[in-house]
């Protein structure tokens, strides 16, 4: 009898340890420890933007000891609005926001200050007079993004004369402003260079390709295809050769992002050059918040490293170890 019962609570031991693996769904008491973070995505318009909310989801999960709740604006402010909102409701202990545009933030975020929620902003900037709104942000340089892209047609093209189509990224995004700046900037100094075509294709492939098949359509001649990002670039070329015509020889493309198909065209000759936009914000977003749960203050401004490729020097192992 005594060993009946024995065996029984050795079963009943091994059942309740074995049962709970990593997966297994954590107790109340787990989910409270957790650290809740509000995470407000601009959308999920391009490669660039994919790899970031994995980058996210990888460093904020819950073996890291995070509650993520992300939500998709669909690339509308007003949504990413609404979304901080809903964060302040649920009462989440920090705010990630990747804003669309850098304007209309002020009162949304006096809402999310005076409820005592940090926030840290992502990937582009926001514009406010009170930078108090926010702890810190994190992301890239994009005006220096511009100006290497322009740099690079400037020691292909010098002054010689060249017909550029422009296409943009969602106007009013610290991407497209600071890639459009570095073009702008270049174009005073080669007077001899021209936007034959200017429109914003709001960072999605399909856009590109509409406004390349439209510029070919309207008959207009160019040399040069400055893509504010690789989906963008990837539909241009699409819409290129379509048309007959061989990108990378007919017409030489700029892109940005140095996505992992990009860097594929450009080993194919399609895309001459990419200057890199490091998605991967996960891992510092997570070092952030472990500094500010430390009582540390990290930097107001973190710029992260980027460099830029093109087909001398890139091999397939650079894009297999990059990952995204
Ligand atoms: O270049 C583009 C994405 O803000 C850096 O947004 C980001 C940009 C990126 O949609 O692909």
């Amino acid at each position: 009898m005594k060993r009946a019962m024995l065996l029984i609570l050795l079963m009943l031991c091994v059942c309740l340890c074995g049962c709970r693996g990593p997966d297994a769904p954590s107790s109340p008491a787990d989910e409270k420890k957790r650290i809740v973070v509000g995470f407000s995505q601009v959308g999920a318009e391009s490669d660039w933007r994919a790899a970031n909310t994995l980058s996210m989801q990888r460093a904020l999960c819950a073996e890291n000891g995070y509650r993520l709740i992300l939500d998709d604006a669909q690339q509308k402010q007003e949504k990413q609005i609404t979304a901080l909102r809903n964060f302040v409701n649920q009462g989440v202990d920090y705010i990630v926001l990747a804003p669309t545009t850098e304007q209309g933030w002020e009162t949304v975020l006096q809402e999310v200050k005076a409820a005592g929620i940090p926030v840290i902003i992502v990937d582009r900037m926001i514009e406010v007079s009170d930078t108090s709104l926010f702890t810190c942000w994190i992301g890239s340089d994009f005006r220096r993004e511009g100006d290497t892209a322009a740099a690079w047609l400037d020691r292909q093209f010098g002054s010689r004369p060249l017909s550029i189509v422009h296409l943009q990224g969602n106007i009013g995004s610290s991407a497209q402003i600071g890639r459009t700046e570095g073009l702008n900037a270049a174009l005073e100094s080669h007077p001899a260079w021209q936007v034959v075509f200017r429109e914003a294709g709001d960072f999605i492939q399909a856009k590109g390709q509409e406004l390349v098949e439209e510029v070919l359509k309207k008959g207009i001649a160019f040399d040069v295809i400055y893509a504010e990002n690789d989906n963008m670039a990837y539909g241009a070329a699409e819409a290129l050769k379509k048309a007959g015509l061989a990108p990378g020889k007919d017409v030489t493309i700029v892109s940005f992002d140095a996505s992992s198909t990009a860097l594929h065209m450009i080993l194919e000759g399609e895309i001459s050059y990419d200057v890199e936009c490091n998605p991967l914000h996960g891992p510092r977003v997570r070092a952030i918040i472990e500094q500010l749960e430390k009582g540390e203050t990290p930097p107001k401004y973190t710029f992260v490293e980027e460099t830029a490729f093109e087909r001398s020097g890139l091999k397939e192992e650079t894009i297999r170890v990059r990952g995204y």
